[in-house]
């Protein structure tokens, strides 16, 4: 991952974010770890996976064999862009939680075959990907203005630069599934108050599915998100003072059927005591104690529709591929 010096003598996207004023305060660091980790059931938000390490094993796991969703939403977008783009004919697309944005590059590509300019705005709580995606895509897209947005979307988006004329509020990789359902609706509802009439929404969400598959994507061979659930402690003894062994810990990814969603947990492997430095604090964990770290809920059709309903928005397109493993939803706000 390039630093930000390097992006400072590239001078190619000049001054490099923007950072989104919170409309809310949430907690930080170690107010999250005090409620999550001194009481059992014991859970981090996952926010915290994404250091620049973090990114770059998401990254990773995208392109392993078993985690279908990446490669699965990049053929609906390959598909369907120019589709998307003539529809909505955006001055400005606005993505949260954008990563390397390398998906949205879909998008660009039909905006430059229908010769249609626009804008990017790409929001990231990791300053690291932000970066990188910033200068790629400056270098691929010379056309294309990009406004990096560093910030974290739990904050609120009352702040979000103001917009003319079209917007497509981009949310890939079905990274809405990472929220709590309430949670979920409630933030839809505030991408929806962002939304101007005739702005437009595009979301990916991964659906219900053979057990196996679902089990197998959060469960890789190569134990790159392993390593990626792994890397959350190295955040915490990084920047929380924290004593974590990582060996102690395993990853464990199981699929709840009923709640329809993959948690994903690190499990301890004796008892041990963590000294938790910034809170001055130690915790006991048991032998295969766990800390939930991730939740990631699939969807049927049926919530799908519902939750963009409830949300005052109206469906214009539903894509899915053949074998129905995801849902790519073009929506606008209902009048
Ligand atoms: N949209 C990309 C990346 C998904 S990974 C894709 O589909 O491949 C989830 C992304 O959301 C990461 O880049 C992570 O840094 C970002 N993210 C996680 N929590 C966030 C938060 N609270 N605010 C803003 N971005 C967040
Ligand atoms: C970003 N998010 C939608 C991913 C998911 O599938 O829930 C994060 C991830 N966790 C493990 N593998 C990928």
């Amino acid at each position: 991952m390039m630093t930000r010096t390097a992006l400072t003598r590239t001078q190619d996207v000049g001054s490099f974010y923007t950072p989104v004023t919170p409309t809310r305060r949430v907690p930080d660091l170690i107010e999250d770890a005090r409620d999550g980790l001194l009481t059992r059931p014991r859970s981090l938000p996952p926010k915290y996976f994404y250091d620049d390490r973090g990114s770059e094993l998401f990254e990773r796991i995208c392109t392993t064999d078993e985690y279908y969703p990446t490669r699965t939403e990049d053929a609906l977008l390959a598909r369907h862009s120019g589709n998307i783009i003539a529809r909505t004919m955006p001055d400005q697309i606005i993505e949260l939680g954008s990563g390397s944005s390398r998906k949205t590059r879909r998008l660009f590509d039909a905006c430059e075959a229908a010769g249609h300019v626009c804008n990017y705005s790409p929001f990231d709580v990791c300053e690291a990907v932000l970066e990188q995606a910033a200068i790629d895509l400056g270098r691929q897209y010379r056309w294309l203005t990009i406004t990096p947005l560093l910030g974290d979307y739990h904050a609120g988006l009352g702040n979000l630069p103001g917009s003319k004329g079209t917007s497509l509020y981009v949310f890939l990789g079905s990274t809405i599934g990472n929220f709590e359902p309430d949670r979920a609706e409630s933030f839809m509802r505030e991408i929806v108050s962002c939304m101007a009439s005739g702005d437009w929404l595009l979301l990916g969400a991964d659906r219900i599915k053979d057990h196996a598959v679902l089990r197998a994507a959060y469960n890789d061979a190569e134990g790159i998100t392993a390593e990626f659930n792994l890397n959350v402690l190295r955040v915490l003894n990084r920047e929380l003072g924290a004593n974590f062994e990582i060996g102690n810990f395993d990853h464990e990814a199981v699929f709840n059927e009923e709640q329809a969603r993959i948690e994903m947990y690190l499990e301890s492997r004796c008892d041990q005591d963590v000294y938790l430095g910034a809170l001055g604090r130690s915790i006991r964990l048991q032998r295969e104690e766990r800390i939930l770290t991730e939740l990631s809920h699939k969807f049927s059709p049926a919530r799908l529709q519902q939750l963009l309903h409830d949300c005052g928005l109206e469906i214009e397109r539903h894509y899915e591929p053949a074998n129905r493993y995801f849902s790519l939803l073009l929506a606008r706000r209902r009048e």
